[in-house]
C-alpha cells in the first residue's frame, strides 16, 4: 500500500494560531520512518500553501471566509488526486476546517467508484455549527455540518454534489464540548454521537464495535482526527483542550479496533498545534497511535 503525506498548514479556521506549524511537528516527530516501518511506502507530497491568517473578527458568523474556501479547494483537489491514483491520503494538518476538503474528495471518489463510505469523527468537539449557532465563528467547529449540506454555498459546493455527504455516514466518538445551538441541531439532524459519557458507560470495545458496525468490503473509511479527542494530560498540543478524553489505552485501542478492520482508506490528523506542545509530545503521540491506526500491536493478532 502507498499512502501519501499531504501537509495543510494553516490555521485559519481556528481560535489559535499555531495549527500551521502541525505538519513539521508530525515529520520531526517521525511519521515517515514509523509508517515505513509497518511496510508501507510513503510519499510525501510536502505542503500546500495558500492564504496567510489575516487574524480578524468574523463578518456574518465565518471568521476568514475566503481564506477558508482556498486552503480547502487546494486541499479537496490534492486528495482527489491521491485518491485516483490508488494512494490512501494522510492530510497533516493544520485546523479541522480541512475535513471539509478532505472529506469532500473522498466522497466524490467514493460516489465515482461506487463505494460505501464511513466516516469516523474522532474529536472533544462535535464541528456541527453554522454561522447562526456558533459561538465563535471559527470555521473549525463547522466542517461536519458544511458536509451535511448546512453552510455557505462556497464550501458546501466543493466537491460538486450537495450535500457532500449524509449525516447517517458519520460516526462521532470522544464528543464531550458541544455548544448550546449545536446540540439541538446535532439532535435534530439525528447525527450518531459516541460521546464520553457513552464510552464511560459503555467502554471504548463496545463503543468503536458499534462505530465500526454494518461495514463491508466495500466500504471506504475515512477516519478525521481532531488530536483534541485525546485528553488534554496526554496531549497539551492542542488549540481547544477540554478536560476527560479517552486515555492513553483507551486511544490506542481505538486505533488498534480501526486498523482489524482493514478499511481504512484516507485519514486527516488535525489540530495539532506545536506553539502550545511541550517537547513535541503529543505530535509523538499523535504518531505513536497513527502506528497503531495502520496494524502495530504487541503481539500477531488474526492473520496479519
Ligand atoms: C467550538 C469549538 N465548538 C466552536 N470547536 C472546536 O468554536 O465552534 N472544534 N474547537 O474542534
Ligand atoms: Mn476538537
Ligand atoms: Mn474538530
Ligand atoms: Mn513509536
Amino acid at each position: 500500500k502507498i499512502v501519501s503525506l499531504i501537509g495543510v498548514p494553516t490555521d485559519i479556521g481556528a481560535g489559535a494560531r499555531g495549527a500551521s506549524m502541525g505538519p513539521e511537528a508530525l515529520r520531526v516527530a517521525g511519521l515517515i520512518p514509523a509508517l515505513q516501518g509497518h511496510g508501507l511506502q510513503v510519499l510525501d507530497r510536502g505542503n500546500l500553501s495558500g492564504p496567510a491568517n489575516p487574524w480578524q473578527p468574523p463578518v456574518e458568523g465565518y471568521r476568514h471566509l475566503p481564506e477558508v474556501v482556498q486552503w480547502n479547494q487546494a486541499t479537496h483537489e490534492a486528495v482527489y488526486a491521491e485518491l485516483a491514483a490508488g494512494h490512501l491520503p494522510i492530510m497533516l494538518g493544520g485546523d479541522h476546517c480541512l475535513g471539509i476538503g478532505s472529506i469532500s474528495a473522498v466522497a466524490r471518489w467514493c460516489r465515482e467508484q461506487g463505494k460505501k463510505l464511513r466516516v469516523l469523527w474522532l474529536d472533544a468537539h462535535a464541528d456541527f455549527n453554522t454561522n447562526e449557532l456558533t459561538p465563535s465563528g471559527n470555521v473549525h467547529g463547522m466542517p461536519v455540518a458544511v458536509l451535511c449540506g448546512y453552510g455557505p454555498k462556497e464550501l458546501v459546493e466543493i466537491g460538486g454534489t450537495v450535500p457532500a455527504i449524509k449525516p447517517g455516514v458519520v460516526r462521532q466518538i470522544g464528543i464531550r464540548s458541544v455548544d448550546q445551538g449545536e446540540k439541538r441541531f446535532v439532535h435534530e439532524v439525528g447525527l450518531e454521537v459516541f460521546d464520553m459519557r457513552y464510552i464511560d458507560e459503555m467502554g471504548m470495545r463496545h463503543t468503536m464495535e458499534l462505530a465500526l458496525g454494518l461495514m463491508d468490503p466495500n466500504t471506504h473509511l475515512h477516519v478525521s482526527f481532531d488530536v483534541d479527542f485525546l485528553d488534554p494530560e496526554i496531549a497539551p498540543g492542542v488549540g481547544t483542550t477540554v478536560p476527560g478524553g479517552p486515555t492513553y489505552r483507551e486511544a490506542q485501542l481505538c486505533m488498534e479496533m480501526i486498523a482489524d478492520t482493514g478499511l481504512l482508506g484516507s485519514l486527516d490528523v488535525v489540530e495539532l498545534n506545536p506553539a502550545l506542545d511541550v517537547r513535541n509530545k503529543t505530535a509523538d503521540l499523535a504518531v505513536d497511535l497513527i502506528e497503531s491506526l495502520f496494524g502495530k500491536s504487541t503481539l500477531m493478532r488474526k492473520d496479519r
